[in-house]
């Protein structure tokens, strides 16, 4: 396939962008030929992790089951492209045990928490800053920034498209992509 298979993992709060981050990485990639696969909240906590919810337990166990699967992607030669909060550090480092060196790029999607819940895309932290959600991640719910990412993305100011075209150079010049 000419292309190096790996994990590009985006971690980051609830509304930092990392969904429409992946999709328009996504799009490059396709672009300039590579197969890929983008594993976000949508195919993945409706179906294989339909049972479980926001809990830290549960949390850990979405994150192991999500590791386990891009592996397999990996093993079939294809660039995978994660989407989650992923919240803690010793769940991003069991995905990147699992592979090989090289082949987990954790990319820290870093929008500041006031920024998040100012976009509140889906009026969700609303709906934690009433406690109708509890649980949330950022309010009362832990996120570990990553220690010694890849990539430190910070994106504020800025289209969704310039950051993406901006992560897809970073990748590049690093040669993880
Ligand atoms: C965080 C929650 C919660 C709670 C529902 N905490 O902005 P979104 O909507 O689209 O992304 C969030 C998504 C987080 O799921 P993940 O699988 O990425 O989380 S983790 O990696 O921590 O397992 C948010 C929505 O689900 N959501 N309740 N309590 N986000």
């Amino acid at each position: 396939l000419g292309q190096k298979p790996r994990v590009i993992w985006l971690t980051g709060l609830s509304g930092s962008g990392k969904s429409t981050l992946a999709n328009l990485l996504e799009k490059k990639l396709f672009e300039e030929g590579k197969l890929t696969y983008l594993l976000d909240g949508d195919n993945i906590r409706h179906g294989l992790c339909g049972d479980l919810g926001f809990s830290d337990k549960d949390r850990v166990e979405n994150i192991r089951r999500i590791s386990e699967v891009a592996k397999l992607f990996v093993d079939s030669g294809t660039i995978v492209l994660t989407a989650f909060i992923s919240p803690f550090q010793t769940d991003r480092d069991f995905c990147r045990k699992l592979l090989q060196e090289k082949e987990f790029v954790e990319v820290y999607v870093d929008v500041p928490l006031a920024v998040c819940e100012q976009r509140d895309p889906k009026g969700l932290y609303k709906k934690a800053r009433n406690g109708e959600i509890k649980d949330f991640t950022g309010i009362d719910s832990t996120y570990e920034a990553p220690v010694n990412p890849e990539v430190h993305l910070e994106y504020q100011d800025e289209s969704a498209e310039a950051t993406a075209e901006r992560l897809f150079n970073l990748l590049n010049e690093k040669g993880l992509i």
